[in-house]
């Protein structure tokens, strides 16, 4: 069948793969967010459905007051033996642990510690051997891919840490991982920083420690010189094998708004290109080391984008996120309403505001949710950080209710058109394309108009970080909102390629 990139669309950056049990697991980063390294399943690496989290309790992830896109960098998932294990690096803590199950459906283990610095890290399975890598630097004091042997039961280091790779020269070398397949262990990374220089890199030795021969058309992978093209920012992927025997790299990649303006704000998505070995044990990817839109996959199925989302059908704890550890008192939430409770921790703020919120996955959308309040402020945001953010929200001010709409860029921050409601209730609308925003909302029946916003100032390239947006609900203040009646639909056949 011919499937559409990305596979997974919205900020889901830093994929990592794992095959079991004739299905395949997904885990990307979630930084700030709560709970941490969304989880995925597949039957074909191309349909992905999202099965919950794997940091799902606040004792396995430091989150306090932590800066946006800290917190928890890209992890990496494997099975063994029975046991999938996830490891990724809290960057704020700087420190690298695991966690594992052997119920992929259930809760994971509290995190096991590693002492080895750097981040991205990794583990390959090796016959009783398992070793452990990250980009950073050595118990020699040498920067590049590092490894040790590890005890899996215990995360004790069984050799000291040693950089294997310096990476194939060019900046940000990050994202190692290791395979060992046929007669070679294949050490692949990414390298040029996840922008637009993005890129996959590899190296082949015969034995884990090394020496490794760079892949001699280093970068098998990149976007980079891809242009005039939507897709860009290819990099930090991970090698799978299908169950019909060939070889993929799930990998990372954002959307331009446009041809020519260099602005994404969907965040990293998933792309999944094809990999295809020579006879000399070299592998490339692409069919010319770059990521397309479309490609053709050995299967008979039907490729399928999430759509139409409501209470109803989505789950509080797997397609919804919070900032920060959420107070959840302040939470009641309900497959035909969520109730949020203010704090007087606002959106501004590096905390945890009463802010629940799925991902914006298109950049074609209409969402609409009705809500109802009775103190003080409650709304819908388009979030990228507590910086850039559009609200657009009813409140209590004094006698009456209003609906506004306020936008946060850096230090500017502007309210426009403050219209009085004949109730405390409002249909909240947002309408979506590639360029802008427009807010309205149905007040006694009427809709109206409220404003627009460009897409760019909640882009990556202005919030800066490794986060998209996301669409939240939220609260402030004293009072209590309900909500009822979402519904978010995107155009997946309108795009701008
Ligand atoms: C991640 C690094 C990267 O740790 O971005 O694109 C960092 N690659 O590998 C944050 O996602």
């Amino acid at each position: 069948m011919i499937y559409n990139n990305p596979v997974v669309s919205g900020f889901y950056p830093d994929p990592s793969v794992c095959a079991a049990n004739g299905k395949f697991y997904m885990v990307c980063s979630s930084f700030q967010y709560f709970p941490g390294v969304p989880l995925f399943e597949s039957d074909n690496l191309v349909n992905w459905k999202q099965i919950g989290h794997v940091l799902t309790r606040p004792s396995q992830v430091y989150l306090e007051k932590i800066n946006s896109s800290g917190g928890v960098f890209a992890p990496t998932i494997r099975y063994n033996n029975g046991r999938f294990y996830m490891v990724t690096t809290n960057d704020t803590t700087h420190e690298n642990f695991y966690v594992y199950t052997d119920d992929i459906y259930g809760e994971w283990s509290e995190p096991v510690r590693v002492d080895q610095g750097g981040i991205d890290p990794s583990l390959l399975f090796d016959g009783d051997k398992v070793y452990f890598l990250s980009n950073g630097t050595d118990d020699y004091g040498e920067g590049g891919v590092t490894q040790c042997e590890l005890d899996i039961e215990t995360g004790r280091k069984l050799t000291p840490s040693k950089c294997i790779w310096h990476g194939s020269g060019r900046r940000f070398l990050e994202s190692p991982h290791m395979y060992h397949i046929g007669d070679y262990y294949y050490l692949m990374a990414a390298e040029g920083g996840t922008e637009y220089g993005h890129m996959i890199t590899y190296a082949r030795a015969k034995n884990p420690w090394g020496p490794f021969d760079n892949y001699p058309l280093n970068p098998v992978l990149t976007n980079k010189n891809k242009a005039p093209y939507i897709i860009q920012g290819i990099g930090h992927g991970d090698l799978i094998q299908d169950y019909n025997g060939n070889y993929h790299i799930a990998c990372l990649g954002f959307r331009q708004i446009h041809l020519w303006k260099a602005y994404h704000n969907l965040g990293r998505e998933v792309f999944l290109v094809p990999v295809s070995f020579s006879c000399d044990g070299w592998f490339r990817a692409g069919n010319d080391g770059t990521a397309e839109y479309s490609y053709e996959i050995e299967g008979d199925f039907e490729q399928i984008r999430p759509n139409n989302l409501t209470f109803a059908n989505t789950d509080s704890s797997v397609e919804w996120a919070y900032l920060r550890h959420p107070h959840m008192e302040n939470y009641e939430l309900g497959s035909d309403a969520y109730i949020l409770r203010g704090s007087n921790i606002s959106l501004d703020e590096a905390d945890s505001p009463t802010f629940i919120a799925l991902r914006q996955r298109w950049f074609y959308m209409d969402l609409s949710v009705d809500v109802k309040i009775d103190e003080d402020t409650a709304g819908v945001t388009v979030y990228a950080s507590e910086s850039e953010h559009y609200d657009l929200y009813i409140q209590k001010a004094g006698d009456y209710y209003v609906a506004a709409l306020k936008f946060s860029v850096g230090p500017a921050k502007h309210v426009q058109n403050i219209v009085v409601l004949n109730d405390c209730e409002a249909t909240l609308k947002i309408k979506a394309d590639n360029m802008d925003y427009h807010f309205s909302i149905v007040d006694g029946g009427e809709e109206k108009y409220i404003g627009s916003a460009p897409t760019k100032y909640v882009s990556t390239e202005v919030a800066e970080g490794f986060t998209g947006v996301m669409l939240g609900l939220y609260a402030e203040g004293a009072g209590e909102a309900r909500f009822t009646n979402l519904s978010a639909s995107y155009d997946y056949d309108k795009n701008n390629y």
